[in-house]
C-alpha cells in the first residue's frame, strides 16, 4: 500500500446471473483492487456476498486470465496460439466479415452471448447495436427462463414481483422447483424471518436441496409433472368450493373454462402422474386455499423441460383461483426484471438498421452450425459472455460445428474456456472491476451502478469497447456505435423514463453518486397487481390466453408428458442439472478454491437405482444416451427420488474426466413456449465405468 495515495472506494455491482445483483464496495489502492466487499447498507445485499463471489479478486488476478489477443496457429481446438495486436485482430475479423457479407450477406454472421455479465452495456447493448447495423443473424436467447418469462407475460402481463420484505406476511409459501439457498441466497434470511413468524414453507423438488431441508414439508414429484400437480390442486379447490369466485370474476378471463378443464385432473390421476399420494395432493390444495396470504415462488430450473411454459401457467393459475395475486404476502414470486423495461429503440437503434434477416435459437447452436441454418449457412460466430461448449445443450454437436474449417470463430473471454479453445481468434475480456455498467436485477427492486475501479488488466477490453473497435473496423461511423458506456447508459435511461414510472428521478448522475437507487413506486412497499391492473390484452389475468391459441398452443394451462420421457427405454433415469452451489453456470468452475469446494464432477443416484446397476458410492459411472456420454463420480444418496439422477451444471469439459460433461447428453429439442431449452427432460443410462472400460479390451483380444 502506498501511504501517500489514499484508498478509493467505488460503487460496484455483481454482474453474474443471479437474482440478487449485490451492491459492492470496491476498494482501490492506486491501480490495484485491494477490497471487494458487500455494501453493508443495502437492504437486500445486507453486508454479505455469497461463497462464489467473495473471492472475486482471485478471478481478477488469476494468473491464467487471457491478457492479449491471439490467433490460432495449429489445428482447430488444439490449443496452439500466436500473440497478435488488437489492430491485427480487429483488422482480420472485419476483413473476414466484409468478405462474408459480400458473399453471403450479414445473416451469415451469428453473435452468441448470454450471461457472463447481465449488464445493460456489456451484455445488452453489446448484443444489439453492432449486430443490428451489420444485419447479422439475431439470437433467440432462450437457454434459461424463456418459457417462464413468456408464461408470466402471457398470463399476468408483467414480470414484477413482491418485495422480499413481504414474505413475512405470508402464511404459506410454496417454493416450487427453485433452490434459493444456492441460487438466490439473499432471499433466505427473509424466508427465515417468515418461518420464525409462523409461515409454513413447502418445497417441491425431486432433489432434497439445501432449501428443501429448511422446509416444513418437502414433496418429490417425478420431474416435469408439476403442471399436473398444480392442475390437480386446482381441481380439488374447485371441487370443494374453495375458489374465490368474486376475485376470479373481477380479475380473470377463462376461469370457468379452467374449472371445466381441470375436471380431468382428479387427485387419483395426478397421483399416477406425479408419484405423490392422492391424499397429499388433496391436503396441500386445501391448505393452500385456506391459509392465505399464500405465495408460490418459482424460478427457472422448474421449467427447463418440454412442458415448462404450461407448467408455469398452471402455477400462476393456482395463485389466481384462490385470489392471492395482488395481496400482500400472497401471489407469485418470480422476477423483478419487468419493473424497468429499457427503451428498445434507444438500446438497439433498430430503425436505423437493415431488418434483422433471421433469428437462430441459441439452444440449436450445434444444429445451426452443422447445416440447420441454410441460405446462408453460418460462416462466422462471435461468442462473448458465454461458454456454449460447456453450458449449452448437445455439446458434441456444437464441437462438430466449431470444427468446420470454413467457419470463422471469434471468442471474447476472460479465460481459455472450452469454447475459446475452438476459436480462430481469442480476445481478452475485462472483469467487472475494469468496466462500467448498469445492472437491473431480477431479484430485488433497486438499480445498481458499477463504476470502473481500475484500468483494464493487460490488453483486456470490455465487450462494448470491442464492439466500438469492430464498428470502426467495419467503417460504421454512427455516433451510437461509438459513444462511451456512460453516454449509452444516459441515453437508454432518458429514453426509458417516459414509459417507466419506476424510473422517475433516476439519472446517470444519481446512479454514479449513490450506486444503489430504488425504483419509484406509488408507495415504497408496493405490492404488484394490488391495483388490479394486469397489462395483458384483456386487462385481466389470462387463465385462457387467446394469444397462445393463435400460436396453435393450448390456451388453457395443460400438462403434457415430454416426448423424451414418452419414448424412453426402460431402465433410463431422468438427469437433472440444476445449479452448483459454488459456480454460476460454468463461470467460476475453473477457480481452484471453488472447484475444491464443489469436488469431482458427480452424479447423485438413489440407493436402489445404484444397487440395481451394481454401482457403489464413489464409483466412476458412464452417463449416456444417443447424443453422447460422459464419466461422472457416483454419489449414492436418498436425497434424490428414485428414477432421478442429479449432476449440477457448470463443469468444464477440459477439467472433466474424458474431456466431456453431462451436456454431451442434453437434448437440443425445444420446449413448448419461446424456444425454451429442455435440459431437464433428459433420459440417460448410467452404468459402472469399469464394465464399460472392460468391453473394448475384450473386443480387441477377440479380433486378434
Ligand atoms: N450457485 C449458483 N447460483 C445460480 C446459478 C448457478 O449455476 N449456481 N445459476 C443462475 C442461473 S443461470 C439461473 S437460471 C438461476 C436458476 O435458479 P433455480 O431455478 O433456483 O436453480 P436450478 O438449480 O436450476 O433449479 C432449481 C431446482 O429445480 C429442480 N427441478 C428441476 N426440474 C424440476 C421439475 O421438473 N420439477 C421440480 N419441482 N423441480 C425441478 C432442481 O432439482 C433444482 O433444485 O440460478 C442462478 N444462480
Ligand atoms: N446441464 C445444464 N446446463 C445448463 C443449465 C442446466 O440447467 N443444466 N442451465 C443453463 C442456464 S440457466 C444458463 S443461464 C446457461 C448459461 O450459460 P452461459 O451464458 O454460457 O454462461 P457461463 O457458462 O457462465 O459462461 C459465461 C462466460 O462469460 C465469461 N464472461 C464473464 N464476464 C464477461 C464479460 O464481461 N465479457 C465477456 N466477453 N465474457 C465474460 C465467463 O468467463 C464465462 O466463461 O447455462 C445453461 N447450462
Ligand atoms: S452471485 Fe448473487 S449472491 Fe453472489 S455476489 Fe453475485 S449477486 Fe450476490
Ligand atoms: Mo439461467
Amino acid at each position: 500500500m502506498n501511504p501517500t495515495i489514499p484508498l478509493r472506494v467505488v460503487h460496484g455491482a455483481c454482474p453474474h446471473d443471479c437474482p440478487d445483483t449485490c451492491a459492492i464496495r470496491v476498494t482501490v489502492d492506486g491501480d490495484r483492487v485491494v477490497g471487494f466487499d458487500a455494501d453493508p447498507d443495502h437492504p437486500f445485499t445486507d453486508g454479505w456476498l455469497c461463497a462464489k463471489v467473495r473471492p472475486y479478486l482471485e478471478r481478477v488476478y488469476a494468473p491464467d486470465r487471457l491478457m492479449h489477443p491471439m490467433r490460432r496457429s495449429g489445428a482447430k481446438g488444439h490449443g496452439q496460439w500466436q500473440r497478435i495486436t488488437w489492430d491485427e485482430a480487429i483488422g482480420e475479423i472485419t476483413d473476414r466479415w466484409k468478405a462474408i457479407i459480400a458473399e453471403h450477406g450479414g445473416a451469415a454472421i451469428l453473435p452468441y452471448s448470454f450471461s457472463g455479465t447481465l449488464g445493460l452495456v456489456q451484455m445488452g447493448i453489446s448484443g444489439e447495436r453492432l449486430w443490428n447495423r451489420m444485419g447479422a443473424s439475431g439470437l433467440e436467447r432462450s437457454i434459461c427462463g424463456a418459457a417462464a418469462e413468456s408464461a408470466v407475460i402471457h398470463t399476468l402481463g408483467a414480470k414484477t414481483a413482491p418485495a422480499a420484505e413481504d414474505l413475512k406476511h405470508s402464511r404459506m409459501i410454496i417454493i416450487w422447483g427453485s433452490n434459493p439457498a444456492s441460487t438466490n441466497p439473499h432471499f433466505m434470511p427473509f424466508l427465515q424471518t417468515a418461518i420464525r413468524n409462523g409461515t409454513k414453507v413447502v418445497v417441491i423438488d425431486p432433489r432434497r436441496t439445501t432449501t428443501a431441508r429448511r422446509a416444513h414439508l418437502h414433496l418429490q414429484p417425478h420431474p416435469a409433472t408439476d403442471g399436473a400437480l398444480a392442475l390437480g390442486m386446482i381441481h380439488v379447490i374447485f371441487a370443494e368450493g374453495l375458489h374465490v369466485e368474486p376475485w376470479l370474476e373481477a380479475n380473470t378471463i377463462g376461469w370457468r373454462e379452467l374449472r371445466d378443464h381441470v375436471g380431468a385432473y382428479t387427485p387419483e390421476r395426478v397421483a399416477g402422474i406425479t408419484g405423490l399420494d392422492a391424499s397429499v395432493i388433496v391436503d396441500l390444495a386445501r391448505e393452500w386455499a385456506t391459509s392465505g396470504p399464500a405465495m408460490v415462488k418459482f424460478s427457472d430450473g422448474l421449467q427447463r423441460h418440454e412442458n415448462g411454459g404450461q407448467t408455469i401457467r398452471s402455477l400462476i393459475a393456482l395463485a389466481a383461483v384462490t385470489g392471492q395475486i395482488g395481496k400482500r404476502g400472497g401471489g407469485v414470486y418470480y422476477s423483478t426484471s419487468g419493473y424497468a423495461i429499457w427503451d428498445s429503440e434507444a438500446a438497439g437503434h433498430r430503425s436505423a438498421c437493415p431488418p434483422r434477416p433471421r433469428v437462430i435459437n441459441m439452444n440449436r447452436l450445434g444444429a445451426a452450425l452443422c447445416g440447420e441454418a441454410v441460405d446462408p449457412p453460418v460462416m462466422s460466430l462471435f461468442v462473448f459472455g458465454a461458454n456454449p461448449v460447456a453450458a449449452s445443450p448437445n455439446s458434441g454437436k456444437i464441437i462438430d460445428g466449431l470444427l468446420r474449417e470454413d467457419l470463422f470463430t471469434v471468442v471474447h473471454e476472460q479465460f481459455m474456456t472450452d469454447t475459446a479453445k475452438y476459436a480462430d481468434i481469442v480476445l481478452p475480456a475485462t472483469t467487472q472491476v475494469e468496466q462500467v455498467d448498469l445492472h437491473r436485477p431480477y431479484g430485488h427492486r433497486h438499480l445498481q451502478y458499477n463504476a470502473q475501479a481500475i484500468p483494464p488488466m493487460g490488453e483486456c477490453r470490455s465487450d462494448w469497447d470491442v464492439m466500438r473497435a469492430l464498428a470502426t473496423g467495419m467503417g460504421y461511423t454512427e455516433s451510437w456505435l461509438h459513444d462511451d458506456a456512460e453516454a449509452v447508459i444516459r441515453e437508454v435511461l432518458d429514453a426509458s423514463r417516459a414509459a417507466n414510472p419506476t424510473l422517475a428521478g433516476i439519472t446517470l448522475e444519481r446512479l454514479q453518486a449513490e450506486g444503489t437507487v430504488p425504483y419509484t413506486f406509488p408507495e415504497p412497499d408496493w405490492v404488484p397487481f394490488s391495483d388490479g391492473v394486469f397489462p395483458t390484452p384483456s386487462g385481466k389475468v389470462e387463465l385462457r390466453c387467446d394469444r397462445l391459441a393463435a400460436k396453435g398452443l393450448n390456451p388453457l394451462p395443460d400438462y403434457v408428458e415430454p416426448t423424451e420421457f414418452r419414448e424412453a427405454a426402460a431402465g433410463t433415469l431422468t438427469l437433472l442439472g440444476g445449479a452448483a452451489h459454488h459456480f454460476v453456470s460454468t463461470t467460476f468452475a475453473n477457480q481452484l478454491s471453488l472447484m475444491m469446494k464443489e469436488g469431482t464432477p458427480f452424479i447423485e443416484l438413489h440407493p436402489e437405482d445404484a444397487a440395481e446397476r451394481g454401482i457403489e458410492d464413489g464409483d466412476d459411472v458412464r452417463v449416456e444416451n444417443a447424443r453422447g456420454s460422459c464419466v461422472l463420480r457416483a454419489v449414492v444418496t436418498d436425497e434424490v427420488r428414485r428414477g432421478v439422477a442429479v449432476s449440477p451444471k457448470g463443469r468444464w469439459a477440459s477439467l472433466s474426466q474424458g474431456g466431456r460433461t453431462a451436456n454431451w447428453t442434453v437434448s437440443d429439442r425445444l420446449g413448448d413456449l419461446a424456444g425454451q431449452s429442455t435440459f431437464h427432460s433428459n433420459r440417460v443410462t448410467v452404468t459402472p465405468e469399469r464394465a464399460a472400460m472392460a468391453q473394448p479390451v475384450e473386443a480387441e483380444s477377440v479380433a486378434d
